[in-house]
């Protein structure tokens, strides 16, 4: 029942919120709250549910949805956005992936699946799926629109900083394998990990 071209299919009612409106109230600016958020999916493939023959350990699918009410960087005052995805601490090869750029949108669209191989759920329990959108720019460099660190946010590493709402999506990921968990999720104003107590 669970599976994604059910949830794609309704793509409005199925999305959980996973924030509480208690964050809202504390705004006091009185600026009308259109967060800025990102709409994802992610599965844990379990190994013996990997199509691909010699494999030890499962695999991370994730599928970028969309992101909503970005910040607009260009005089026209939109953005080019597109998604930098890592799972962190690993920085490089095949840990980076990057979607397409959607031209002149502040709700772009992305549509975008990868996958992670070779990954045990014990490895995830301390590795950071870490989401940057940027807004794509010809003649300077991109500008960072927002992000989030999704993961439990137990370690000491200053990257391993999930918030309540991030870390919350990583545990259902974990407890619920080889089914799609679609979330929404608020993007981070700064990637600036937060401090450890
Ligand atoms: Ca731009």
């Amino acid at each position: 029942m669970n599976n994604f071209v059910e949830a794609g299919n309704s793509l409005e009612q199925s999305v959980a919120k996973w924030y509480t409106l208690t964050d809202k109230t504390d705004e006091t600016d009185g600026l009308p709250s259109n967060p800025c958020e990102l709409v994802l999916a992610l599965k844990y493939v379990t190994a013996d549910k990997v199509k691909k023959k010699g494999r030890h350990k499962g695999e991370l699918h994730v599928h970028l949805l969309e992101a909503r009410n970005l910040p607009g960087m260009d005089a026209d005052g939109m953005s080019d956005p597109y998604c930098k995805c890592l799972l962190l601490p690993d920085r490089k090869g095949k840990s980076k992936q990057k979607t397409p750029v959607v031209k002149r949108t502040l709700n772009p669209t992305f549509d975008h699946k990868f996958k992670y191989e070779e990954v045990s759920p014990d490895d995830l329990k301390e590795r950071v799926l870490e989401i940057t959108i940027y807004d794509f720019d010809r003649a300077s460099s991109d500008e960072f629109l927002g992000g989030v660190r999704l993961g439990l946010g137990t370690s000491c590493n200053e990257w391993d900083d999930a918030t309540e709402d991030e870390c919350q999506i990583w545990h259902t990921m974990l407890s619920r394998a080889n089914v799609w968990i679609q979330v929404v999720v608020p993007l981070r104003p700064s990637m600036t990990p937060k401090k450890k107590e």
